[in-house]
């Protein structure tokens, strides 16, 4: 959907609160439903062998990475030209895509991660860099919200919050519940969570947007965190020469930035080498038993 919306009074709210709603669905009719679609089958089984599926690194959350290549419909609701222009005008001209990450939160009561603001970029620079999140609902959200306290970005502490320190800000926490297809930005300095509980599984893409010419953080170079997006090709076709900016195209620098994977943990290394040995053993197994059911009938 390219219905313009205005950019004008998005930064005027984005810059007062850290947080402003769209005013419009970014996806919607069958495009959305498009995007469902492939997105159930990417958090319906944990990535195996090449097919792909979500990282299972907590039980509460089913992590798609590269969550643009779910569909070339996310990628242009993602690069919707005002929202081209309001992170050009917010981050910088030198703006770009840097991560794209989705999650299916399931079901818990449990308060899992609470109230807290981004770590990213180098804690010795001497200012705070802005970093903007695109988030956007896959599914209708009713309970599991994001929630924001609003005029609390721009601060250089990253870190986690009480609820009594949350309630002693001056304003109440913008509680963002909405429907799927709808879409919301906020810097990521200032203070934000997932409410719980979560009564029924909610979908969320966030799509990260700062300039990559920023010194990150070491734990988040050593882990290649931020990089060129992964994208459908054909979502590409008709791009204007902004929106292709946006994404990295031609942009070196976001290149520079990548690092070889860091090495698995060897614990960790040793513990899948055991389970992949176990699960051929345990696949001969079958097939040997298999074939000798069949002899057996045939005999
Ligand atoms: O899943 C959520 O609503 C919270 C997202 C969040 O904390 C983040 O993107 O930093």
């Amino acid at each position: 959907m390219n219905t313009p919306i205005d950019p004008d009074a998005l930064l005027a709210t984005l810059e007062r609160d850290g947080v402003v709603r769209l005013p419009l669905p970014l996806l919607g009719g069958a495009a959305l439903e498009r995007v469902q679609s492939e997105w159930a089958a990417r958090v319906a089984h944990i990535q195996h062998n090449g097919q792909a599926g979500y990282e299972a690194r907590d039980p509460f959350r089913r992590i798609v990475h590269d969550a643009l290549t779910v569909s070339p419909d996310l990628t242009r609701a993602a690069l919707h030209p005002s929202i081209v222009e309001v992170v050009r005008r917010y981050v910088g001209a030198d703006a770009a895509l840097t991560e794209a990450k989705g999650w299916r939160t399931m079901p818990t009561e449990l308060d899992f991660h609470g109230w807290h603001n981004d770590a990213w970029y180098d804690p010795d620079l001497d200012h705070v860099p802005r970093q903007l999140k695109l988030a956007v609902y896959l599914s209708d959200v009713t309970s599991g919200a994001f929630a924001y306290a609003p005029g609390t970005h721009g601060q250089r502490a990253h870190r986690h919050y009480s609820e009594a320190e949350v309630d002693a800000f001056a304003r109440d926490p913008v509680v963002l519940d909405a429907p799927a297809g709808h879409a919301f930005l906020f810097d990521v300095s200032g203070v934000h969570r997932q409410t719980v509980p979560v009564l029924t599984a909610r979908d969320a893409v966030f799509i990260v947007f700062h300039d990559p010419s920023v010194p990150l953080q070491a734990a988040d170079v050593a882990a290649s965190r931020y990089r060129p997006a992964l994208v459908p090709v054909d979502a590409l076709d008709g791009m204007t020469p902004d929106q292709l900016r946006l994404l990295g195209v031609g942009r070196r620098e976001l290149r520079d930035a990548m690092r070889p994977p860091s090495p698995v943990d060897p614990g960790w290394r040793a513990a899948l080498a055991r389970a992949e040995a176990g699960y051929h053993a345990a696949s001969r197994l079958s097939r040997r038993v298999r074939a000798r059911l069949s002899r057996s009938r045939l005999a």
